[in-house]
Order: C-alpha cells, then structure tokens, then sequence
C-alpha cells in the first residue's frame, strides 16, 4: 500500500482534512511546499475534474512521487449550479458567506438545496485516477459556528451546520471525505493492505 502522497494544494485547510482523514487509514500527507513544489497552477480548466487533473499534473511534474489533487466547490440549485468550479473565487476570501446569503436573501427556504462537490486526482508513474465525493444540504439564512472554511458555516448539514461540526464529524460526511475514502478503497484495491 502507498504510504506517502504528496497533496497538491495551497489550502492549508483542505491539507489539514486530508490528513485527518487519511491518517488513521496509514498514509501520511505531505504538501507541495514540503515536497519542494511552491507553485500555483493555472486552474484554467472548466470542470472539477480538468481543474484537478492539472493541479496534480503542475505538482507531479516536479516532485515525481504519488500526488493528489482535489477542486472542489459547491453547487447551488437556486444559482443554476454556481459558484460552481469558480467557489474560490466568486468573493474575496471570508467574505463568500456573506455575499452568497446576499444572492439568496429572497429565495424561500425549501428551494435553497446545495452540494459540495470534491473531485479527486491521484496521479502516479502512468497512473491517473479521478474519484469522487458530494455533500447534499441546504444554504441557511444566517452563518453559524467557527469551525471549517469557506461556506461551511453557511452550509446545512441537517439541523447544523458544517461549521458547528467537529472535524472528525464533518470529515465522515463530507464531500472530501467521501471522496478520500473512494480513492483509499481503489489504492487498497490496487496496491494491497
Ligand atoms: P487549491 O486550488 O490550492 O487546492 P483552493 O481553495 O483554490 O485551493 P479550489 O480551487 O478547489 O481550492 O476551490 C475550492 C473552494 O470551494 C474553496 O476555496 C472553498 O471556498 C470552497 N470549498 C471547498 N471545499 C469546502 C469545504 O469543505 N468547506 C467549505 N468550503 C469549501
């Protein structure tokens, strides 16, 4: 089994939830700063997946050892699917919760459904694998809690939202989460116990 991946991300939180999640499943994430790689890929890409292929492509191409990528976002049904693949960028960091509750400040509660999406690369040596992993949930009318990044304390999860939940709670719901788990089950598959 693969014991080290170098993750191809400058999100120190979506580094901290790879961890998390993979650690007690025995593999150590390392981030592209450590492994030598300080760069910032040109996410030019329209989909997740195109987005995800060529951050984990601008990384392997320097470091040469097993890297994930992940792009994520989330999807808002009242919004036609935006902010989509542009979730990073729709409103300066901090302030996307705010202006999101702005844009839906007249949509009625059951009509405010949402997803996260992660879409995940592992590339290796002739290897290039794409899983994935979605959270359903709805916006809410007001932030709630300090925990997380981004939209989570926007993002209804049931009666909470992601911001409330402990890390290990919103890892074994979450988008990320779901995702991760798919790819160790395909490693698992792959390369053995
Ligand atoms: P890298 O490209 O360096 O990985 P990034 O933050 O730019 O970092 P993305 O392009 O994938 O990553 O954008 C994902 C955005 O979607 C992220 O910045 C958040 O605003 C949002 N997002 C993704 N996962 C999230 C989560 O678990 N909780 C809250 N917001 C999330």
């Amino acid at each position: 089994m693969i014991e080290k991946l170098v993750m191809a991300t400058n999100n120190a939180n979506k580094l901290r939830e790879a961890r998390e999640i993979l650690a007690p499943l025995g593999i150590e994430v390392i981030s592209q700063r450590e492994a030598g790689a300080d760069v910032e890929a040109d996410e030019n890409g329209e989909s997740f997946e195109e987005n995800a292929v060529i951050k984990a492509q601008t990384v392997y191409d320097i470091v040469g050892l097993p890297v994930i990528a992940d792009d994520s976002g989330l999807c808002v049904d009242a919004l036609g699917g935006r902010p989509g693949v542009h979730s990073a960028r729709y409103a300066p960091k901090g302030e996307e919760c705010d202006k999101l509750l702005e844009e839906l400040k007249d949509v009625p509660e059951d009509e405010r459904s949402a997803r996260f999406e992660c879409w995940l690369v592992f590339m290796d040596y002739e290897c290039l694998d794409v899983v994935t992993g979605s959270c359903e949930g709805r916006i809410s009318t007001e932030k709630r809690g300090d925990n997380g990044f981004g939209y989570d304390p926007v993002f209804l999860y049931g009666s909470r939202t992601l911001a409330e939940m402990s890390a290990d709670e919103k890892n074994a719901i979450s988008h990320r989460g779901a995702a991760m788990r798919a790819l160790y089950d395909l490693l698992k598959e792959r390369y053995g116990e």
